[in-house]
């Protein structure tokens, strides 16, 4: 990588971090006023704080960490041309301007729409134009990763594309087309909405639409971290990729199936057929398939090597993993877990199901196992390996000590945390509420020491943030300068070719169009067809209704 790509790269890392730092204080206060025991100083509200929580480290962190690391990925699997980069350099700076307007409205309390957003909340203007601006920034990252693997293409006639690049145009795509929806939503009704060129919102279309982008995007967060998965972590145990077609099949999967799905975060909304939200929900349970594929691929890979190191038996090949090393030490607990997080997902897809869980905080829970624990403890250990690698610097036995230390604060914190949420959920805990005894009632009462749990957990989990943002700073500025290792896994030598349809993009892209119209045009005509009178969805301008 040349020094200016590494620099390209890191300017997103020191994004990540900052949000981790802010984002996460945020986290630890919402837990404190959910225990019951504290109030916000200065007129803050609870909705401003979780809305910052929610936007910095659910929208903000992700995105610009993806980003980032997805160029690493980019530059050295294809290469970076000079137009390029400053293409690249562009979308940094519309997205730094689009965080900077909508963080500060959100500050200064005039957003305080939560990191859905969808109506009937409504915000400064400056917030819409601020995320419209952020979704631009990422659309130029998108087109210029495009660009870097078809330039490869061209120069490599007839070759496969190397696995990671191919993951990260899948990655990029199924980005693009889901953000679509949101900016939609953005453009067409907030922002004029807002402006007061709009007297009223259809909320459901609102809602409809922030959904079709809302499922596709906890993809968006989880397919960075497979991409570890299956051809980085291979390396770091000294093993190669257990098959490059299951890892490339279980991607497209990914595309076609992770975006005509939203109507399972809707499944108590008036408004939508039954018959729709099951067609969804069936492809929900097919969007299970790849992870189901993912976790065979994991198992296949650390027995495979742990038996060709000569660690025999039915488990022996466990003791071959490198725990002590932080490396792999923190993805694989995001990987572990997964199980349980995913199992609740499945859970939430359920329609009986979600009757009990929705909108309580259990589904808080859930998602502070797959986002803020599978993913994010994978993004932190890439992190370990990659920021030295930009920085060139080396990562030392202290500091792989230390972020060892950090992934078991993280685990305890996190199993304390959302262990509590799920329970209390399940006792018809509310999530979203900044109340914790709702003036003494006797239900309240069954769930106030489950949120005492959750403040316990929220304050390790924020020593862990204060820790990892520590770990950061050493890997940046005082760590020894050296050259760090590079990861990348090869593929078994006897492996079969990767079959050639797997990267028929046509084919994919218009299987993907094809379900999406399957799975939302009818529902979506008979949303707009069936609004009551005065709120169509798209008033603009007034007087239109
Ligand atoms: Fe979810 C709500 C359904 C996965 C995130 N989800 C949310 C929300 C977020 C979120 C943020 O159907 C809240 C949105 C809001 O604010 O309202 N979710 C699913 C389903 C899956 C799923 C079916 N969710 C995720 C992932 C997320 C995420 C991933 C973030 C990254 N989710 C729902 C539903 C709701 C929902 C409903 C709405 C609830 C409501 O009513 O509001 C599936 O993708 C899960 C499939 C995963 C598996 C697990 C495979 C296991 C693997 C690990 C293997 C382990 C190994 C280690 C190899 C089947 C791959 C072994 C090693 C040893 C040493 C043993």
């Amino acid at each position: 990588l040349s020094k200016q790509e590494k620099r390209l790269s890191m300017s997103f890392m020191y994004v990540t971090f900052i949000s981790l730092f802010i984002g996460g204080l945020m986290g630890l206060l919402q837990t404190l006023v959910r225990s019951g025991t504290f109030s916000l100083p200065w007129g803050i509200g609870y909705y401003q704080i979780l809305t910052v929580h929610g936007v910095i480290l659910g929208l903000v962190l992700t995105t610009y960490f993806i980003i980032g690391f997805q160029y690493t990925l980019m530059n050295k699997t294809v290469g970076m041309s000079h137009k390029q980069r400053q293409t690249a350099w562009l979308g940094f700076w519309v997205m730094i301007v689009g965080t900077i307007m909508a963080s500060i409205t959100i500050l200064l309390g005039k957003a305080s729409v939560l990191y859905t957003f969808y109506a009937p909340l409504k915000a400064h203007p400056a917030f819409y134009i601020g995320l419209a601006l952020v979704i631009i920034g990422s659309w130029i990252a998108c087109f210029v990763n495009f660009r870097q693997l078809q330039v490869w293409k061209k120069q490599h006639k007839g070759e496969k594309s190397p696995l990671l690049a191919f993951m990260v145009v899948i990655n990029m795509l199924l980005w693009f087309i889901a953000t679509l929806g949101v900016a939609a939503a953005v453009l067409v009704q907030f922002i004029p909405w807002s402006l007061g060129y709009a007297e009223t919102i259809n909320i459901l279309v609102s809602r409809t639409l922030f959904w079709y982008f809302g499922h596709p995007l906890v993809y968006f967060w989880l397919l960075p971290a497979y991409m570890a998965w299956y051809a980085i972590i291979p390396k770091i145990i000294g093993g190669k990729i257990f098959s490059d077609s299951l890892a490339r099949l279980s991607f497209v999967l990914f595309l076609m199936f992770s975006i005509p799905v939203g109507f399972h975060h809707q499944l108590t909304e008036p408004g939508i057929d039954p018959v729709w939200k099951f067609v969804q929900v069936t492809l929900t349970f097919m969007v299970i398939v790849p992870s189901l594929m993912t976790a065979f691929s994991m198992f296949a890979t650390f027995e495979t090597t742990g038996r060709k190191k000569g660690f025999g038996g039915l488990f022996g090949w466990f003791k071959h993993l490198p725990w002590k090393d932080v490396r792999f030490l923190a993805p694989m607990i995001g990987m572990l877990a997964f199980i349980p997080g995913g199992t609740g997902g499945i859970i939430n897809a359920s329609n009986q199901l979600n009757q009990v869980v929705h909108n309580t905080i259990w589904v808080t829970g859930h998602f502070h196992l797959t986002v803020a624990t599978t993913v994010i403890l994978t993004f932190f250990g890439l992190s370990y390996w990659l920021i030295p690698a930009l920085t060139g610097r080396k990562l030392t036995s202290k500091i792989n000590k230390l972020g060892i230390i950090q992934t078991i604060i993280w685990t305890v914190g996190m199993t304390i945390m959302s262990g509590s949420m799920h329970i209390a959920g399940l006792l018809g805990a509310p999530r979203r509420s900044s109340y914790s005894t709702y003036g003494g009632t006797e239900q309240a009462s069954d769930w106030i020491g489950y949120q005492i749990a959750q403040a316990v957990g929220g304050t390790i989990l924020f020593v862990g943030i204060l820790l990892m943002v520590y770990i950061f700073i050493q890997l940046v500025f005082f760590a020894p300068k050296g050259e760090e290792e590079f990861p990348i896994a090869e593929e078994e030598p006897d492996a079969e070719p990767t079959p050639r349809f797997l990267e028929n993009w046509k084919l994919w892209i218009g299987l993907t169009i094809g379900l999406i119209l399957i799975a939302y045009a009818i529902p979506f005509m008979d949303i707009i067809q069936n609004s009551p009178p005065g709120s169509p969805p798209f008033d603009w301008p007034i007087g239109n209704s």
